[in-house]
């Protein structure tokens, strides 16, 4: 086995736009990423968090792919239409106000399958489906909402964070489709 195989990874599961998804989230929260004095989160690494399981020990990075796998879930789309403010973290959001069913019953899967295949346990904070936009944000966001953008589900990640001096940096592993959005 490889020195790359065996060392931890720091993972999480995602949801990871697709091109077009990715372009429309940038037009239309741009102008106020801009405007709210923070640092803002690259275009290319915007993303939804679904399960985050922190450092995984290289011997355990295939099983937590199998957990993944087994998951069985229908496709959704997810409208994001306000803003949010983290005020422990100072990280600016962008959220849904109404998320699908299906959001969160994915993530509470992730969580079961990945504790029952491999025994970890993953972060328990209660789920607070999100897409950071800025972090070091010190003042709650006085917008008006962004127009929404539609965001259609039809799979999730598997991404590995590498932190860098300039901030971390997000790289997907693996992805798993699941039933594409009726
Ligand atoms: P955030 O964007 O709100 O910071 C990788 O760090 C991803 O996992 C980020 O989307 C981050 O959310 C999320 N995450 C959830 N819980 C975390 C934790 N305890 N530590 C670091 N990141 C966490």
């Amino acid at each position: 086995m490889t020195a790359a195989a065996v060392r931890p990874h720091r993972l999480f599961f995602a949801l990871w736009p697709g091109e077009a998804t990715r372009r429309a989230l940038y037009r239309e929260t741009r102008a106020v990423v801009r405007h709210c004095g923070g640092r803002p989160v690259a275009t290319d690494q915007l993303h939804l968090t679904l399960l985050f399981l922190g450092q995984v020990p290289g011997e355990a990075v295939g099983a937590v792919t199998t957990a993944a796998v087994a998951l069985d879930c229908p496709g959704f789309t997810l409208v994001f239409d306000r803003y949010g403010w983290f005020e422990s973290a100072q990280v600016l959001w962008l959220g849904c106000s109404a998320p699908p069913a299906p959001l969160p019953t994915l993530a509470a899967g992730l969580a079961r399958q990945v504790r029952a295949v491999t025994g970890l346990v993953p972060d328990p904070k209660p789920f607070q489906p999100h897409v950071t936009l800025a972090r070091k944000v010190r003042n709650p966001p006085q917008f008006p909402p962004p127009r929404p953008v539609a965001w259609p589900v039809d799979g999730f990640a598997l991404v590995e964070s590498v932190t860098a001096p300039e901030g971390a940096r997000y790289t997907v592993l693996e992805t798993f489709p699941i039933q594409s959005p009726v």
